[in-house]
Protein backbone atom coordinates (compact mmCIF):
# COMPACT_ATOMS: atom_id res chain seq x y z
CA UNK A 1 0.00 0.00 0.00
CA UNK A 2 1.58 3.22 -1.01
CA UNK A 3 0.26 6.79 0.45
CA UNK A 4 -0.33 7.77 -3.63
CA UNK A 5 -2.73 5.37 -3.95
CA UNK A 6 -4.37 4.76 -0.59
CA UNK A 7 -7.71 5.61 0.01
CA UNK A 8 -8.21 6.62 3.48
CA UNK A 9 -11.32 5.22 5.43
CA UNK A 10 -13.84 7.66 6.52
CA UNK A 11 -15.74 6.49 8.55
CA UNK A 12 -19.67 8.05 9.31
CA UNK A 13 -22.65 6.77 10.57
CA UNK A 14 -26.21 9.18 9.85
CA UNK A 15 -27.38 8.65 13.22
CA UNK A 16 -25.63 12.19 14.62
CA UNK A 17 -27.96 14.19 12.25
CA UNK A 18 -30.69 13.26 15.20
CA UNK A 19 -29.00 14.55 18.03
CA UNK A 20 -29.34 18.43 17.46
CA UNK A 21 -29.97 20.71 20.38
CA UNK A 22 -30.61 24.18 19.91
CA UNK A 23 -29.58 26.10 22.80
CA UNK A 24 -26.98 26.82 25.61
CA UNK A 25 -26.99 28.94 28.42
CA UNK A 26 -24.18 31.14 29.21
CA UNK A 27 -24.65 33.22 32.16
CA UNK A 28 -27.89 35.32 31.60
CA UNK A 29 -27.57 34.60 27.77
CA UNK A 30 -29.14 32.33 25.99
CA UNK A 31 -26.92 30.95 23.01
CA UNK A 32 -27.07 29.00 19.81
CA UNK A 33 -25.54 25.52 20.84
CA UNK A 34 -22.54 25.63 18.58
CA UNK A 35 -22.03 21.82 17.93
CA UNK A 36 -24.52 20.97 15.26
CA UNK A 37 -24.91 18.43 12.73
CA UNK A 38 -23.57 20.44 10.06
CA UNK A 39 -20.84 19.99 11.52
CA UNK A 40 -19.82 16.75 10.38
CA UNK A 41 -22.04 17.30 6.78
CA UNK A 42 -19.64 19.78 5.66
CA UNK A 43 -16.26 18.40 6.80
CA UNK A 44 -17.66 14.94 4.69
CA UNK A 45 -19.22 16.32 2.13
CA UNK A 46 -15.56 18.55 1.49
CA UNK A 47 -13.50 15.49 2.45
CA UNK A 48 -15.29 13.54 -0.21
CA UNK A 49 -14.65 15.73 -2.75
CA UNK A 50 -11.26 15.27 -2.56
CA UNK A 51 -10.93 12.30 -3.87
CA UNK A 52 -8.68 10.80 -1.04
CA UNK A 53 -11.06 8.94 1.06
CA UNK A 54 -13.21 5.52 0.75
CA UNK A 55 -16.25 6.49 2.55
CA UNK A 56 -17.51 3.64 5.23
CA UNK A 57 -21.06 4.35 6.61
CA UNK A 58 -21.37 2.71 9.43
CA UNK A 59 -24.69 0.81 9.89
CA UNK A 60 -24.47 -1.57 12.88
CA UNK A 61 -23.67 -0.46 16.32
CA UNK A 62 -20.86 -1.87 19.14
CA UNK A 63 -21.99 -3.13 21.82
CA UNK A 64 -22.68 -2.19 25.40
CA UNK A 65 -20.32 -4.42 26.94
CA UNK A 66 -17.54 -3.30 24.38
CA UNK A 67 -18.31 -0.06 25.46
CA UNK A 68 -18.73 -0.63 29.31
CA UNK A 69 -14.60 -2.16 28.84
CA UNK A 70 -13.90 1.83 28.80
CA UNK A 71 -16.85 4.00 30.18
CA UNK A 72 -19.49 3.13 33.59
CA UNK A 73 -22.34 0.82 32.91
CA UNK A 74 -24.55 3.12 34.63
CA UNK A 75 -23.91 6.13 32.66
CA UNK A 76 -24.02 4.17 29.63
CA UNK A 77 -27.40 2.56 30.78
CA UNK A 78 -28.83 5.95 32.10
CA UNK A 79 -28.26 7.60 28.84
CA UNK A 80 -30.65 4.86 26.75
CA UNK A 81 -33.00 5.33 29.21
CA UNK A 82 -33.33 9.01 29.57
CA UNK A 83 -33.06 9.51 25.82
CA UNK A 84 -36.21 6.39 24.80
CA UNK A 85 -37.89 8.55 28.15
CA UNK A 86 -37.42 11.59 25.83
CA UNK A 87 -39.15 10.11 22.98
CA UNK A 88 -42.62 9.17 24.58
CA UNK A 89 -43.15 12.86 25.23
CA UNK A 90 -46.33 14.26 23.19
CA UNK A 91 -47.25 17.98 22.28
CA UNK A 92 -49.55 17.19 24.96
CA UNK A 93 -47.36 15.95 27.98
CA UNK A 94 -45.10 18.79 26.96
CA UNK A 95 -47.67 21.89 27.28
CA UNK A 96 -49.55 20.14 30.13
CA UNK A 97 -45.78 20.22 32.16
CA UNK A 98 -43.63 23.05 31.03
CA UNK A 99 -44.73 26.86 28.72
CA UNK A 100 -43.22 26.32 25.92
CA UNK A 101 -43.14 28.18 22.75
CA UNK A 102 -41.97 25.33 20.69
CA UNK A 103 -43.66 22.06 21.68
CA UNK A 104 -42.44 20.10 19.26
CA UNK A 105 -41.05 16.81 21.32
CA UNK A 106 -38.45 16.22 19.06
CA UNK A 107 -36.93 19.41 19.58
CA UNK A 108 -36.79 18.76 23.32
CA UNK A 109 -33.79 18.74 25.36
CA UNK A 110 -33.67 17.50 28.84
CA UNK A 111 -30.74 19.80 30.83
CA UNK A 112 -29.10 18.69 34.55
CA UNK A 113 -31.26 21.03 37.15
CA UNK A 114 -29.74 19.38 40.22
CA UNK A 115 -25.78 18.03 40.26
CA UNK A 116 -26.10 15.13 43.20
CA UNK A 117 -22.45 15.20 44.88
CA UNK A 118 -21.21 11.63 45.14
CA UNK A 119 -20.13 11.91 48.80
CA UNK A 120 -23.02 13.36 49.90
CA UNK A 121 -25.65 10.70 48.49
CA UNK A 122 -27.59 8.95 51.23
CA UNK A 123 -30.12 7.41 48.87
CA UNK A 124 -29.41 4.95 46.34
CA UNK A 125 -32.30 4.93 44.04
CA UNK A 126 -32.46 8.05 41.79
CA UNK A 127 -35.03 9.37 39.14
CA UNK A 128 -34.30 9.55 35.65
CA UNK A 129 -34.35 13.59 36.48
CA UNK A 130 -31.77 13.48 39.36
CA UNK A 131 -29.36 10.86 37.88
CA UNK A 132 -28.89 13.56 34.98
CA UNK A 133 -27.10 15.85 36.70
CA UNK A 134 -25.82 12.73 38.57
CA UNK A 135 -24.16 12.19 34.80
CA UNK A 136 -22.63 15.53 33.97
CA UNK A 137 -19.93 18.22 35.38
CA UNK A 138 -21.86 21.05 33.46
CA UNK A 139 -25.25 22.24 31.94
CA UNK A 140 -24.08 21.43 28.14
CA UNK A 141 -24.65 17.57 27.64
CA UNK A 142 -28.44 18.32 26.94
CA UNK A 143 -30.31 14.54 26.16
CA UNK A 144 -33.06 14.36 23.49
CA UNK A 145 -34.88 11.38 21.79
CA UNK A 146 -31.69 11.07 19.55
CA UNK A 147 -29.09 11.22 21.45
CA UNK A 148 -28.86 7.60 22.80
CA UNK A 149 -28.23 6.29 18.97
CA UNK A 150 -25.88 9.51 17.90
CA UNK A 151 -24.10 8.58 21.17
CA UNK A 152 -23.34 5.03 20.66
CA UNK A 153 -22.70 5.23 16.98
CA UNK A 154 -20.10 7.91 17.52
CA UNK A 155 -18.24 5.78 19.59
CA UNK A 156 -18.91 2.36 17.35
CA UNK A 157 -17.60 4.68 14.44
CA UNK A 158 -14.10 5.44 16.58
CA UNK A 159 -14.19 1.48 17.82
CA UNK A 160 -14.49 0.21 14.35
CA UNK A 161 -11.84 2.77 12.73
CA UNK A 162 -9.05 1.58 16.26
CA UNK A 163 -10.48 -2.25 14.57
CA UNK A 164 -9.17 -1.34 11.35
CA UNK A 165 -5.69 -0.18 12.35
CA UNK A 166 -5.41 -3.40 14.32
CA UNK A 167 -6.03 -5.08 10.71
CA UNK A 168 -3.02 -3.16 9.63
CA UNK A 169 -4.47 -0.06 8.03
CA UNK A 170 -2.30 2.62 8.35
CA UNK A 171 -4.84 6.56 8.65
CA UNK A 172 -8.57 5.80 9.37
CA UNK A 173 -10.46 9.25 10.00
CA UNK A 174 -13.56 8.16 12.28
CA UNK A 175 -15.86 11.40 11.92
CA UNK A 176 -17.18 11.32 15.79
CA UNK A 177 -19.92 13.55 16.22
CA UNK A 178 -21.13 14.32 19.10
CA UNK A 179 -17.84 14.73 20.04
CA UNK A 180 -16.35 13.01 22.99
CA UNK A 181 -12.72 14.68 24.77
CA UNK A 182 -14.70 16.29 27.74
CA UNK A 183 -16.63 12.81 29.03
CA UNK A 184 -15.06 10.34 31.35
CA UNK A 185 -16.26 6.99 32.60
CA UNK A 186 -19.19 8.13 34.25
CA UNK A 187 -19.50 11.94 33.44
CA UNK A 188 -20.52 13.99 30.67
CA UNK A 189 -20.34 17.18 29.74
CA UNK A 190 -19.19 20.10 26.82
CA UNK A 191 -21.43 18.46 24.13
CA UNK A 192 -19.46 15.15 24.82
CA UNK A 193 -21.74 11.97 26.27
CA UNK A 194 -19.37 8.83 25.00
CA UNK A 195 -15.67 9.30 24.93
CA UNK A 196 -14.81 8.44 21.47
CA UNK A 197 -10.99 8.71 21.54
CA UNK A 198 -10.63 6.66 24.77
CA UNK A 199 -13.21 3.55 23.66
CA UNK A 200 -10.91 3.51 20.84
CA UNK A 201 -7.70 3.81 22.47
CA UNK A 202 -8.37 0.92 25.05
CA UNK A 203 -9.37 -1.42 21.84
CA UNK A 204 -5.96 -0.07 20.22
CA UNK A 205 -4.15 -1.59 23.03
CA UNK A 206 -4.20 -5.40 21.56
CA UNK A 207 -1.82 -4.01 19.62
CA UNK A 208 0.06 -2.78 22.11
CA UNK A 209 0.75 0.81 23.66
CA UNK A 210 -1.07 3.91 22.09
CA UNK A 211 -0.04 7.60 22.50
CA UNK A 212 -3.27 9.98 21.88
CA UNK A 213 -2.31 13.18 20.69
CA UNK A 214 -5.24 16.08 21.51
CA UNK A 215 -5.57 18.85 19.54
CA UNK A 216 -8.74 20.02 20.12
CA UNK A 217 -8.55 24.05 21.48
CA UNK A 218 -9.84 22.33 25.02
CA UNK A 219 -8.11 20.50 27.50
CA UNK A 220 -9.51 16.74 27.68
CA UNK A 221 -9.79 16.13 30.86
CA UNK A 222 -12.17 12.85 30.25
CA UNK A 223 -9.69 11.34 28.26
CA UNK A 224 -7.05 12.33 30.85
CA UNK A 225 -9.08 11.23 33.34
CA UNK A 226 -9.83 8.00 32.31
CA UNK A 227 -6.28 7.01 31.24
CA UNK A 228 -4.68 8.64 34.13
CA UNK A 229 -3.17 5.72 36.21
CA UNK A 230 -3.04 3.45 33.20
CA UNK A 231 1.24 3.15 32.41
CA UNK A 232 0.13 1.92 28.96
CA UNK A 233 -1.37 4.97 27.34
CA UNK A 234 0.12 8.18 26.94
CA UNK A 235 -2.46 11.31 27.17
CA UNK A 236 -1.23 14.33 25.44
CA UNK A 237 -2.95 17.85 24.86
CA UNK A 238 -2.15 21.17 23.74
CA UNK A 239 -5.01 23.55 24.71
CA UNK A 240 -5.97 26.88 25.99
CA UNK A 241 -4.74 27.41 29.49
CA UNK A 242 -7.09 26.57 31.95
CA UNK A 243 -6.72 29.67 34.22
CA UNK A 244 -8.97 31.41 32.11
CA UNK A 245 -10.67 28.54 29.53
CA UNK A 246 -12.70 25.68 29.80
CA UNK A 247 -12.86 23.05 31.47
CA UNK A 248 -10.95 25.08 34.33
CA UNK A 249 -10.37 22.93 36.75
CA UNK A 250 -7.53 20.80 34.75
CA UNK A 251 -5.12 20.89 31.81
CA UNK A 252 -2.17 22.20 33.87
CA UNK A 253 1.21 21.16 33.33
CA UNK A 254 2.02 19.62 37.17
CA UNK A 255 -0.89 17.12 36.41
CA UNK A 256 1.67 14.22 34.89
CA UNK A 257 -0.27 11.03 35.56
CA UNK A 258 -1.02 8.97 38.23
CA UNK A 259 0.85 6.62 40.43
CA UNK A 260 0.90 3.61 39.01
CA UNK A 261 1.43 5.63 35.76
CA UNK A 262 4.14 8.36 35.86
CA UNK A 263 5.07 10.85 33.22
CA UNK A 264 2.15 9.38 31.36
CA UNK A 265 0.13 12.81 30.77
CA UNK A 266 1.61 15.61 28.99
CA UNK A 267 -0.45 18.97 29.34
CA UNK A 268 1.08 21.79 27.45
CA UNK A 269 -1.57 24.81 28.08
CA UNK A 270 -0.85 28.12 25.80
CA UNK A 271 -1.98 31.65 26.86
CA UNK A 272 -4.77 33.15 25.37
CA UNK A 273 -4.19 34.26 21.75
CA UNK A 274 -1.48 31.69 21.33
CA UNK A 275 -0.18 31.74 17.58
CA UNK A 276 0.72 28.92 14.86
CA UNK A 277 4.39 29.54 15.91
CA UNK A 278 3.86 29.06 19.75
CA UNK A 279 1.55 26.20 18.88
CA UNK A 280 4.37 24.22 16.49
CA UNK A 281 6.89 25.30 19.36
CA UNK A 282 4.65 23.12 21.89
CA UNK A 283 3.86 20.17 19.53
CA UNK A 284 7.44 19.61 18.75
CA UNK A 285 7.83 19.07 22.47
CA UNK A 286 4.70 17.08 22.62
CA UNK A 287 5.68 14.82 19.99
CA UNK A 288 9.27 14.44 21.69
CA UNK A 289 7.38 13.30 24.77
CA UNK A 290 5.63 11.08 22.17
CA UNK A 291 8.26 9.40 20.64
CA UNK A 292 10.22 8.69 24.09
CA UNK A 293 7.35 6.97 25.11
CA UNK A 294 7.62 4.59 21.67
CA UNK A 295 3.51 3.84 21.21
CA UNK A 296 2.48 1.25 18.52
CA UNK A 297 -0.42 3.67 17.69
CA UNK A 298 -1.63 6.65 17.80
CA UNK A 299 -4.95 8.47 18.21
CA UNK A 300 -5.17 12.27 17.37
CA UNK A 301 -8.12 14.04 19.37
CA UNK A 302 -9.09 16.34 16.04
CA UNK A 303 -10.39 19.24 17.02
CA UNK A 304 -10.66 22.40 14.80
CA UNK A 305 -11.32 24.93 17.54
CA UNK A 306 -7.70 26.43 17.24
CA UNK A 307 -8.56 28.01 14.02
CA UNK A 308 -8.33 31.63 14.21
CA UNK A 309 -11.67 31.93 13.13
CA UNK A 310 -13.42 30.18 15.26
CA UNK A 311 -16.19 31.23 17.45
CA UNK A 312 -15.23 29.39 20.85
CA UNK A 313 -11.72 30.25 21.01
CA UNK A 314 -9.27 32.54 21.22
CA UNK A 315 -6.08 30.76 19.15
CA UNK A 316 -4.84 32.26 16.20
CA UNK A 317 -4.40 28.97 13.78
CA UNK A 318 -4.57 29.93 10.08
CA UNK A 319 -5.97 27.25 7.59
CA UNK A 320 -2.18 26.09 6.53
CA UNK A 321 -1.07 25.42 10.61
CA UNK A 322 -3.28 22.31 10.04
CA UNK A 323 -1.40 20.69 7.39
CA UNK A 324 1.69 21.67 9.52
CA UNK A 325 0.68 20.05 12.23
CA UNK A 326 -0.51 17.01 10.16
CA UNK A 327 2.95 16.49 9.02
CA UNK A 328 4.26 16.73 12.03
CA UNK A 329 2.50 13.85 13.56
CA UNK A 330 2.84 11.54 10.57
CA UNK A 331 6.77 11.99 10.76
CA UNK A 332 6.40 9.57 13.40
CA UNK A 333 5.47 7.04 11.29
CA UNK A 334 2.91 5.50 13.29
CA UNK A 335 -1.06 3.64 12.42
CA UNK A 336 -2.79 6.77 13.39
CA UNK A 337 -6.59 7.27 13.97
CA UNK A 338 -7.85 10.65 13.72
CA UNK A 339 -10.94 10.69 16.03
CA UNK A 340 -13.28 13.51 15.41
CA UNK A 341 -13.52 16.29 18.27
CA UNK A 342 -14.54 19.79 18.38
CA UNK A 343 -14.20 22.93 15.83
CA UNK A 344 -17.32 25.29 15.56
CA UNK A 345 -16.12 27.90 12.22
CA UNK A 346 -18.55 26.08 10.85
CA UNK A 347 -18.01 26.69 7.14
CA UNK A 348 -13.96 26.13 7.20
CA UNK A 349 -14.41 22.76 8.56
CA UNK A 350 -14.25 20.89 5.38
CA UNK A 351 -11.13 22.78 4.59
CA UNK A 352 -9.05 22.57 7.55
CA UNK A 353 -10.29 18.31 8.05
CA UNK A 354 -8.74 18.69 4.24
CA UNK A 355 -5.41 20.49 4.99
CA UNK A 356 -5.13 17.63 7.86
CA UNK A 357 -5.34 14.59 5.99
CA UNK A 358 -3.28 16.50 2.98
CA UNK A 359 -0.57 17.29 5.70
CA UNK A 360 -1.08 13.78 7.07
CA UNK A 361 -0.23 12.16 3.13
CA UNK A 362 2.63 14.22 3.33
CA UNK A 363 5.41 11.32 4.54
C1 LIG B 1 -15.81 19.31 22.29
C2 LIG B 1 -15.67 20.76 22.64
O1 LIG B 1 -14.98 21.48 21.93
N1 LIG B 1 -16.37 21.20 23.67
C3 LIG B 1 -16.27 22.57 24.06
C4 LIG B 1 -17.15 22.88 25.21
C5 LIG B 1 -16.98 24.32 25.57
N2 LIG B 1 -18.01 24.76 26.43
C6 LIG B 1 -17.75 26.11 26.85
C7 LIG B 1 -19.00 26.85 27.12
C8 LIG B 1 -18.68 28.28 27.38
C9 LIG B 1 -19.76 29.17 26.87
N3 LIG B 1 -19.29 29.94 25.76
C10 LIG B 1 -19.68 31.30 25.82
C11 LIG B 1 -19.19 32.03 24.60
C12 LIG B 1 -19.52 33.47 24.75
N4 LIG B 1 -19.08 34.17 23.57
ZN1 LIG C 1 -13.01 22.09 21.99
Amino acid sequence: MTTQTYRIPLLYSHHHQEHAPTLETHHAKILNYPEVPRRAEIIRGHLLATGLMQPIIVETSMSKSDICQTLDAGMVDYLEAISRDMATLTTESLSSFYSLQDTDPAHFYRYPSVFPQRDRIYHSHQSLMGLHGYYCFDKDAPVGKGTWEAALYSATIAHQGAGMILEGHPLIYSLCRPPGHHASRDLMGGYCYFNNAAIAATRLLEKGTVAIIDIDYHHGNGTQEIFWNEPRVLFTSIHAHPDGEYPYFTGYAEETGGPAAPNTNLNFPLHAGATEATFLAALDELLAGVRAFNPASIVVSLGFDAFEQDPLGTFKLKVESYFKIAQKITALQLPTLLVQEGGYAVDMLGVLAEQFVNGMLAR
